[in-house]
């Protein structure tokens, strides 16, 4: 770990954290990269992730989401999340802001995070947004996957959609109004695990890197990130988060 970075973490009082995809590849989560496999296979995942694919064929993709659901159940938090939960227990200022739409960092026992692309768990009525219950067992899902047909709202009868931001839809306001805050106001900011394409979530660098604070992203891979983040500690969340913060506390209580 570069000692400039140490010294850096060392002084910061605020760190603000954005997550994609690559924090749950651990835990067995695909990531938006991986291949669709199945009935989806000929699909790239941001053709699903669309209100204009939804409304062409509801059961494909209500089928796509059921077997991401399934996947996720099915998922345990990783040592990224646990590690990611760990600081923010240690340090009281970390906003933890994350494109992804599964539950591992609230079930790793991280809390008030700003979910940006919405929440696979919390599905709502495309007609008049009311709720909708899912039921808490596993869906069983053939592997190949299959179309499933969308519930219908028990109070308007409505069509349910998955609780998700799609590509060309705008991200939630107060979430958004919030991580750009988080972003301009942290002396660390972290992009773990994301391949830091889709906008406007990636801009939340560049905006935090222009405010002064020192960034730093955590993956394997070169991402889009890379010719502006301070540092790239190159790895899997899993393995170099719990080195960091190790490294981090020692520092803090030396
Ligand atoms: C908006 C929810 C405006 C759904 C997601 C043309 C038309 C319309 C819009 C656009 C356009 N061109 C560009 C845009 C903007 C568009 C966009 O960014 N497109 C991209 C493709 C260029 N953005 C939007 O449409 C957004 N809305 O702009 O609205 C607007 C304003 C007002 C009024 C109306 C409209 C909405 C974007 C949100 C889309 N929804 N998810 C779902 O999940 O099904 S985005 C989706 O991608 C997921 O949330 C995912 O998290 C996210 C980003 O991907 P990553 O998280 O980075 O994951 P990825 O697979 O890419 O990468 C994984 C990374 O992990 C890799 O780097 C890998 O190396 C790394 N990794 C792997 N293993 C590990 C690891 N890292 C660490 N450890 C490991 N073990
Ligand atoms: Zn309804």
């Amino acid at each position: 770990m570069e000692p400039s970075l140490l010294e850096a973490l060392r002084v910061a009082a605020r760190v603000t954290i954005l997550t994609g995809a690559g924090v749950s590849a651990e835990s067995g989560v695909p990531t938006f990269r991986d291949r669709q496999i199945g009935l989806w296979e000929r699909f790239d995942a941001a053709e699903l992730a669309t209100p204009q694919a939804y409304a062409r064929d509801p059961a494909l993709v209500w089928g796509w989401y059921e077997w991401r659901r399934a996947a996720v159940l099915r998922a345990q938090p990783n040592l990224a999340h646990r590690s990611i939960a760990a600081l923010a227990s240690k340090m009281p200022a970390v906003t933890l802001i994350t494109q992804n739409v599964d539950d591992l960092h609230e079930r790793a026992g991280s809390s008030g995070l700003l979910h940006l692309h919405g929440r696979l768990m919390r599905p709502y009525c495309q007609q008049c947004g009311q709720p909708y219950a899912l039921c808490g067992d596993v869906p069983e899902i053939p592997e190949g996957g299959q179309r499933i047909d969308p519930p219908r709202c028990a109070t308007c009868g409505g069509r349910v959609r998955p609780g998700v931001v799609w590509f060309g839809e705008p991200l939630p306001a107060e979430e958004w109004r919030s991580a750009v805050l988080a972003a301009q106001r942290c002396d660390a900011f972290f992009a773990i695990g994301t391949s830091a394409v889709v906008q406007p979530a990636a801009s939340l660098i560049g905006l935090a890197r222009r405010a002064g604070a020192v960034t730093v992203q955590i993956n394997p891979d070169a991402t889009a990130a890379d010719g502006v983040v301070d540092y790239h500690l190159q790895g899997k969340a899993g393995v170099i988060l719990p080195a960091l913060l190790h490294a981090w506390h020692e520092i803090l209580i030396s």
